[in-house]
């Protein structure tokens, strides 16, 4: 695509800056005016928290032919230093678990991102749809009256100073806050039980989920409640900035409250009941992801000259974003995030609730399946530390280590929990095990395991990669995924290790892809932006494959096949069985020393 969008004539600087190996490799490739692409030409983003979660907004722009084209970013506690957080959050000294961040701190990022792609010459006359990532559970709480300060903006001032009495909370919860033990369990006994919930809402009750946060505000400060007139996810507070009125929450994001029916796709009266009274016209309504959240407001065309039909497309979470960015997009297809934390998401048609994973609607096709996630916190911490302890703290010897053993460790399983895990709910410890026999599934009396303090070193490295996938591959197969996937896109840190993604491969049984970049949730915003303006122009749904279909490699979104499936099958069904084993060991120390 030509490049008018950006500056006057000729190379703005912003199309100079990323031309010396900036970001980005859309801009000056001096496609013809001619190319008549389907979609806008500009599609921002903004992504909240993807990179280190709740730390930054970062703004993305994608041109016709869905290469980044430009971004750029606001970093929390160093360009906001008056809010004084540390790493976008404040931690209550006083009560434990307690995690917030200021809701005004987001809208004066808004405003700074806006100056800063206006600096660099954007041509926002050139966008015609915008969408967003936002982390997710978090919650915002705006004052009765808000909605008058929202449709009457002034384009003369910043965005922050017309908001400063808006909320009737000012620090919102983040998705770290952990401080609602009480609420949860009081939701599930009112709904009958944690299993029951989960049925309902697609996750059993979680402290960082909005519902009992909502609870909790309603239990301790009922003025404040009595003073919200509306509740906005992260995701649907951004949107409503954007088009001056409170926006609707999308369906995907809306299930991470414990608070909409997940097979309805509607608000579960049983569980607004059991959260506070009142609660559904706090809430609005709900929408699709592909929804228009409605026009960019005149704030923004008076101030930055966006154009008058630039679309709000619904903002969503982090996590689903990072499906659609990953290019999920068919049921069986499965992404194996290894970060910080490790996250597992896939599309499935069968969701099967259970107390562990995560089920929402599928963001890239809400109508029809579902999107199952399942998170764990030890991830890379936990795998440098058993580096640090076993493998001389190079990752040389920790690959070396994974390719001398033998595959199954010879029945060797390890649990590694450096930090309580979630999945399965145990606290810090470490277990080891060696399993007999464990080929002979139909011999249960002669199974046999023993507990042993230690391995050597290099099957302590393969029992800790070899574990984690085992699990990972019980615990979605038992939330709903087909069995093999479809294929894995690996992404995050760890997915750029080949022995890892070897292991991914044998032990799931198909194909393993990745991706380069970082920023899939970012990137998946701007797609679901392009989406959503198609799908409005169109007047019907489309699919969201078809905005890449055969043309995947020319754009941001590519990923290449890194692994293909194995061709011992015998081996996929022995890591079956070992995985078998595993649970039921799994099971045996939840119940023993299980948080529940
Ligand atoms: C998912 C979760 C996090 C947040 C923050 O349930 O809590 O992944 O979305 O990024």
């Amino acid at each position: 695509m030509e490049m008018a969008g950006v500056g006057g004539g000729g190379r703005s600087h912003l199309q100079r800056r990323r031309g010396r190996g900036g970001v980005g490799n859309g801009a000056g490739t001096g496609r013809g005016r001619g190319s008549a692409e389907p979609w806008p030409r500009l599609v921002p983003t903004w992504d909240f928290w993807r990179r280190k979660r709740g730390t930054s907004l970062k703004a993305s722009v994608l041109d016709a032919n869905l290469k980044i084209f430009a971004t750029d970013i606001v970093n929390f506690d160093t360009e906001l230093p008056h809010y004084k957080t540390k790493d976008g959050v404040y931690r209550d000294p006083l009560i434990n678990g307690r995690i917030t961040s200021p809701t005004l701190m987001w809208v004066e990022a808004l405003d700074l991102i806006l100056e800063k792609l206006k600096n660099s010459n954007l041509n926002f006359g050139k966008i015609i749809a915008v969408s967003g990532s936002a982390q997710q559970h978090g919650s915002v709480y705006w004052k009765n009256g808000s909605c008058t300060i929202l449709a009457s903006l002034d384009s003369n001032n910043r965005l922050v100073d017309q908001f400063r009495d808006a909320f009737s909370v000012q620090e919102s919860p983040v998705w770290m806050d952990c401080s609602t033990t009480e609420q949860c369990r009081a939701i599930e006994k009112d709904v009958g039980g944690a299993l029951e919930l989960s049925k309902l809402t697609g996750s059993c009750a979680h402290e960082r989920y909005a519902g009992p946060q909502i609870r909790k505000i309603f239990e301790k400060q009922v003025q404040v409640y009595n003073n919200t007139d509306r509740i906005s996810l992260i995701s649907s507070f951004m949107a409503s900035l954007l088009i001056g009125g409170y926006a609707c929450i999308d369906q995907t994001d809306g299930a991470g409250m414990n608070l909409m029916d997940v097979i309805l796709r509607d608000w579960s009266k049983i569980a607004l009941e059991a959260t506070a009274p009142d609660l559904e016209a706090k809430l609005g309504n709900l929408a699709p992801p592909h929804a228009v959240a409605g026009l960019i407001s005149s704030y923004y065309v008076e101030r930055y000259h966006f154009k008058k039909d630039c679309v709000v497309v619904q903002w969503s979470g982090d996590n689903p974003n990072s499906l659609a960015g990953l290019t999920l997009n068919t049921p069986g297809d499965l992404a194996i995030s290894l970060g910080t934390s490790d996250t597992v998401f896939g599309i499935t048609m069968d969701h099967k609730p259970s107390l562990e994973g995560h089920i929402f609607p599928n963001p890239v096709n809400v109508e029809e399946d579902y999107m199952v996630m399942l998170v764990y916190k030890n991830g890379s911490l936990t795998r440098e530390d058993i580096r640090n302890r076993y493998a001389n703290k190079s990752w040389e010897v920790f690959d070396t280590y994974l390719k001398e053993t033998p595959p199954l460790n010879g029945g060797k399983i390890g649990f590694y929990y450096k930090e309580h895990e979630i999945l399965p709910p145990l606290p810090i410890g470490e277990h080891r095990y060696i399993v007999r026999d464990f080929e002979k599934e139909y011999l249960d009396g002669l199974k046999e395991e023993h507990r042993v303090i230690e391995f050597d070193a290099p099957f302590e490295v393969r029992a800790l990669v070899e574990g984690q996938l085992l699990s990972m591959r019980a615990h979605t197969e038992k939330i709903g995924m087909p069995c093999p996937p479809r294929r894995i896109i690996a992404t995050g840190g760890a997915s750029a290790n080949k022995a890892i993604l070897s292991l991914m491969a044998s032990i799931f049984g198909c194909d393993v892809y990745t991706v380069e970049r970082p920023d899939s949730a970012s990137l998946g915003a701007a797609l679901r932006a392009a989406h959503g303006w198609l799908c409005h122009k169109i007047g019907a749904f489309v699919p969201i494959k078809l905005m890449y279909m055969n043309k995947l490699e020319h754009t941001s979104l590519n990923c290449k096949l890194s692994v293909p499936a194995p061709t011992d099958l015998q081996l996929v069904a022995n890591y079956g069985l070992l995985m078998k084993r595993r649970i039921e060991i799994e099971n045996h120390l939840v119940h023993e020393k299980g948080r529940m």
